[in-house]
């Protein structure tokens, strides 16, 4: 394949996660002329690029897998409830060697810019390797949680030792035996890596901004018996999660709390406690809509903070007072409170004691300093829109999603962008995306999105693109779901709070994942209701056509 590739394809998906993987395998399923481009050498998305110590994902692994394929579910063996990145990142690079995709992927090419010909009904790509590749659509399968956050720590331009993001993790193993090292930020990542830093490092000290609320794992391995019964019943138990609200299969409390007697509750949330993993934040029906109800949760939860860390002034720093349980990413982690009842351990709780400055060699607060030999941010992502914005998408006709978007984010379902034709976003902000289980979020996606282009491909139609009005009244409905529960009342990434000088907009959509889903259906059924269909029409009228189509 010459570099600057002379033919259009039908399809161009950038990202091989597992949105792109599977979307690659679907498109060419489908009849479409299909190249997938990756930045990275390997598949995987969000799986290659993070490798730290104590990497799982938090949702069960037989879940946390594609459904479309009874030979995937049969072949592979996950080995434990909450797979490790390499057995995750194992898994995506199975699935592209049994479905024979890597000769149409193109790795090491990172896209810089996109720009759609309105005129042609055409997108050019430009990659940082100079190469140009054309297609009528192009999908951004480009992840949620992959641009890294690096904020503007005083000082960190100084630091002398090592210095490591999350998502950069080299390859390498380290050796910390006889190293101070420093974490920065107590998300899911930082929850996850410094159990087991502080059992490698000569010293840890934690950085905490804002403490998270964590639950524990009870991870362990799956039994011969577990597995054989999600492979005799997988079709089943995949269209039950579907028709959930989180597309996982959660014990769900149907009542809200104030419906269940005071003792019922406490024993109900220590039977989901010992159950492990997210099971406890599902008891109650209105934990996120109800101030009470989330206290009752969250008053639990800092009991259990209380129970695990034997020095109380500890204890109490780690214990998160300023937003309602589910506002912020609940973590899941294995001895996480246990950790700061070691001697080598020591946590900075930003609140209580003022950073100063990163150092040449440690961190300076206003009650002391703390040497650092190696230093890493566990900061997070410029979530949801990072990775989307990184790339410069414009169209001849004068549009620039940097611009449409610099008051925040707006899409169709999440699916489509008014003014970009002939784009789709996986999981993009206005769908169900991170809160819910981006497996089946990117499966049903790339689904719509491949029945989408065989309706246009039947019917003629070279061009699609959200209407405005329905894009305006999409994203007033997202908002007002946000408005109806506690979300806007934590400074999360799930609003771009944790991004300096991003607009501050909640970006999923908290109907549920099989809400969303019937509406989707019904937005095909309705021949596209909502999107501009343009072209030349060989079959039956599109409802409303584009102007310039
Ligand atoms: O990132 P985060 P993450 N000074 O943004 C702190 C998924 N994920 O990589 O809370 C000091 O959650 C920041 O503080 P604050 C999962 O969806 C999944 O941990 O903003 N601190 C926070 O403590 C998750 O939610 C898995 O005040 C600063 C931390 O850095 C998402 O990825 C594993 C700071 C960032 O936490 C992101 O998780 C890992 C500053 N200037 C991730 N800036 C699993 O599947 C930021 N912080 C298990």
């Amino acid at each position: 394949m010459s570099n600057n590739d002379e033919r259009t394809f039908d399809v161009i998906i950038i990202g091989t996660g597992f949105a792109g993987v599977y979307g690659l395998y679907r498109m060419r399923e489908a009849g479409f002329n299909v190249l997938a481009v990756e930045a990275g050498d390997d598949v995987g998305g969000c799986w290659y690029w993070n490798r730290y110590p104590g990497l799982r994902c938090d949702v069960d692994s037989l879940e946390y897998a594609y459904a479309f394929s009874e030979e995937l579910q049969k072949e592979w063996r996950w080995s434990e409830r909450y797979a490790k990145q390499n057995e995750i990142q194992g898994y995506i690079s199975f699935a592209a060697d049994r479905l024979n995709l890597r000769k149409d992927i193109r790795f090491n090419t990172r896209v810089k810019a996109a720009t759609f010909d309105n005129a042609a009904n055409r997108w050019t790509l430009e990659t940082e390797n100079g190469d140009r590749l054309q297609a009528r659509y192009v999908v951004m399968a480009t992840g949620c949680l992959s641009v890294p956050n690096k904020p503007n720590i005083p000082g960190i331009e100084n630091f002398g030792g090592q210095l490591i993001h999350s998502v950069q993790w080299p390859k390498e193993k380290l050796d910390l035996s006889d190293k101070n090292v420093a974490v920065i930020g107590t998300g899911s990542t930082g929850i996850q890596m410094i159990p087991l830093l502080a059992q490698e490092a000569k010293h840890l000290t934690v950085v905490q901004r804002t403490p998270a609320f964590c639950v524990p794992a009870r991870n362990q391995e799956w039994n011969d018996a577990r597995i054989e019964y999600w492979r005799e019943n997988y079709r089943e138990l995949r269209d039950m999660a579907r028709n959930t609200r989180a597309g996982v299969l959660h014990e769900y409390g149907l009542l809200p709390a104030a419906a269940v007697r005071p003792e019922d509750r406490k024993a109900d949330l220590e039977r989901r406690w010992l159950k492990g993993g997210p099971n406890v934040l599902y008891g109650f029906s209105d934990l996120l809509r109800n101030e009470e109800t989330n206290e009752l949760v969250s008053e639990f939860l800092r009991g259990k903070i209380a129970e695990a860390v034997k020095d109380p002034e500890t204890a109490r720093k780690l214990m998160p007072y300023e937003y309602p349980v589910g506002a912020k990413r609940v973590c899941v982690g294995t001895d996480y409170y246990e950790t700061y009842n070691r001697d080598n351990v020591s946590l900075i709780d930003l609140r209580s004691e003022k950073l100063q400055q990163i150092e040449k060699d440690g961190i300076r607060t206003e009650q002391g300093f703390y040497p650092v030999d190696v230093l890493i941010l566990a900061t997070g992502y410029d979530a949801m829109t990072g990775a989307l914005l990184a790339i410069d998408i414009r169209t001849t006709a004068g549009k620039s999603l940097r611009e449409q978007w610099s008051h925040g984010p707006q899409t169709y379902l999440g699916l489509g962008i008014a003014g970009f034709p002939n784009m789709f976003v996986v999981t993009g902000p206005g769908s169900p995306s991170v809160f819910s289980n981006m497996v089946l979020s990117v499966e049903h996606d790339m689904d719509w999105i491949a029945e989408c282009l065989d309706y246009l491909r039947e019917r003629g139609f070279p061009a699609i693109e959200a209407d405005a009005e329905a894009q305006e009244a999409w994203m007033d409905h997202v908002d007002q779901l946000a408005r109806g529960t506690l979300v806007n009342k934590a400074a999360s990434w799930y609003r771009g709070a944790n991004v300096e000088g991003k607009p501050q907009k909640f970006m999923p959509y908290l109907g549920g994942v099989n809400t969303y889903q019937a509406k989707c259906r019904d937005v095909a059924d309705q021949g596209y209701e909502g999107f501009l269909i343009g072209g030349e029409a060989q079959a039956s009228q599109p409802k409303r056509e584009m102007a310039d189509g």
